[in-house]
């Protein structure tokens, strides 16, 4: 199939285009480089250097033998982005062109005003290209778990039925997000479902948790390769950050008391559960919604396994709560349902102590890089 990847510079979107061109996919990337701009203004780059997208298709193509297309522009920009449409002819596009930050979303007006018009007019000009170029295009959007925040209730897959009075109905499952960055996920899927339901479109919407890794089969190959492993209080996951600290000597940062639950994903799993989407496409008309993660952990259980695998490996790993700089309960009832993915074959890869200390170990080749003052919470819900 022909797969364009909006957002293809990402700590995702790369190492998803590098896997689907390797598996017999025809991948295009498209990116503005906004992550790195912020990264870069909020002091929070990277652990590795990664090059921009012409210079790492073109190490993938020396290592591979394979192609993969890049354009460079804003995906807010309708006419941008219907010219890549029409010089490309996706059959499925994934959407990851989106402000991915929590934190940074939470600094103030100019920070919550990108997001929020970044983040929807993305989303909207991707609805327009298909809508005027192939409506048999597959739209498959990256949402988030954050979308649902953490009700007293099971968390469906997406959809709930509700009997009122009576009478019956399906609907979206009630959302209520923890940050700006994961409202814009809800208004996206607010946005998408009017589309589907006017004008028959076909979308898969995967609700995804924090993911976590830094390896896979392509990224392996080439360290100049690698995904953007944030570290930073901005961009960083907190598995990911949790590691680094480690490495780095510095306690591992558990806001407020850390009984916060979220459902986590390997980096390699994220690639498979697009792949998966991508061969098994949303029917004409359906707003399909995937939760995507493999298993929970409070934050508390992370940082314990995180301490008990550093100290295996002779680092002195130690704990310290600290207060807490977002609004979310540190207490609270979590069962989200998964399903989906797993019916469509998805074999996770879960958090073993191995896979922790395999990290770990990459991650102390680049001791020397790691910027302490880029570890702390710089950002407060206020
Ligand atoms: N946390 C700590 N210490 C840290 C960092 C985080 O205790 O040093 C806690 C947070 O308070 C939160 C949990 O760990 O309760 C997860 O935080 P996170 O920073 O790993 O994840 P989050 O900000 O929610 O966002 C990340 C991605 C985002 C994605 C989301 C999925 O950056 O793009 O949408 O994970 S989810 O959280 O399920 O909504």
């Amino acid at each position: 199939m022909r797969v364009l990847i909006l957002g293809g510079d990402g700590y995702l979107g790369w190492p998803t285009a590098m896997e689907l061109q390797r598996s017999g996919h025809d991948v295009c990337v498209v990116d503005n480089y906004l992550r790195r701009k912020i990264a870069q203004a909020t002091d929070s780059e990277a652990l590795m250097d990664n090059p921009r997208l012409p210079e790492r298709t073109e190490i993938f193509a020396a290592k591979t033998n394979m192609k993969i297309l890049y354009e460079e522009g804003d995906c807010c920009d309708f006419d941008f982005l219907n010219g890549v449409f029409e010089r490309f002819g996706p059959d499925a596009v994934v959407h990851y062109a989106e402000q991915p930050s929590a934190p940074y979303s939470m600094i103030g007006f100019h920070e919550a005003r990108l997001t929020l018009t970044n983040n929807l007019n993305s989303t909207f000009a991707l609805i327009w290209a298909v809508l005027k170029q192939n409506r048999n295009c597959h739209i498959i959007k990256l949402g988030t778990m954050g979308e649902y925040g953490t009700p007293n209730i099971d968390i469906e897959e997406g959809w709930i039925e509700i009997n009122h009075k009576g009478r019956s109905e399906r609907f979206l499952y009630p959302r209520q997000a923890g940050s700006l960055y994961h409202t814009t996920k809800v208004l996206d899927t607010d946005l998408l479902w009017f589309y589907v339901r006017t004008y028959g479109i076909q979308v898969t919407d995967l609700m995804q948790g924090p993911v976590y890794g830094l390896s896979t089969d392509s990224a392996d190959l080439d360290v100049r390769l690698a995904p953007n492993f944030h570290y930073d209080d901005i961009f960083g996951t907190v598995v990911n950050r949790f590691l680094v600290q480690a490495v780095a000597g510095i306690p591992l940062t558990v806001y407020g008391r850390g009984g916060q639950v979220r459902g986590y994903l390997n980096l390699r799993d994220t690639i498979r559960c697009i792949e998966l989407a991508v061969e098994n496409p949303a029917k004409k008309g359906e707003l399909r919604i995937l939760n995507q993660f493999t298993e929970t952990f409070s934050v508390n259980q992370l940082a314990e396994r995180v301490q008990r695998v550093g100290r295996g490996l002779g680092l002195d790993v130690n704990i310290q709560h600290v207060d807490n700089p977002r609004k979310e309960m540190e207490e609270h009832y979590y069962n989200p349902v998964r399903h989906g993915l797993l019916d469509l074959g998805l074999k996770p890869h879960f958090m073993t102590d191995e896979v922790l200390a395999v990290m770990i170990e990459k991650i102390l080749q680049y001791r020397e890089r790691i910027v302490p003052s880029r570890i702390l919470p710089r950002v407060r819900w206020k």
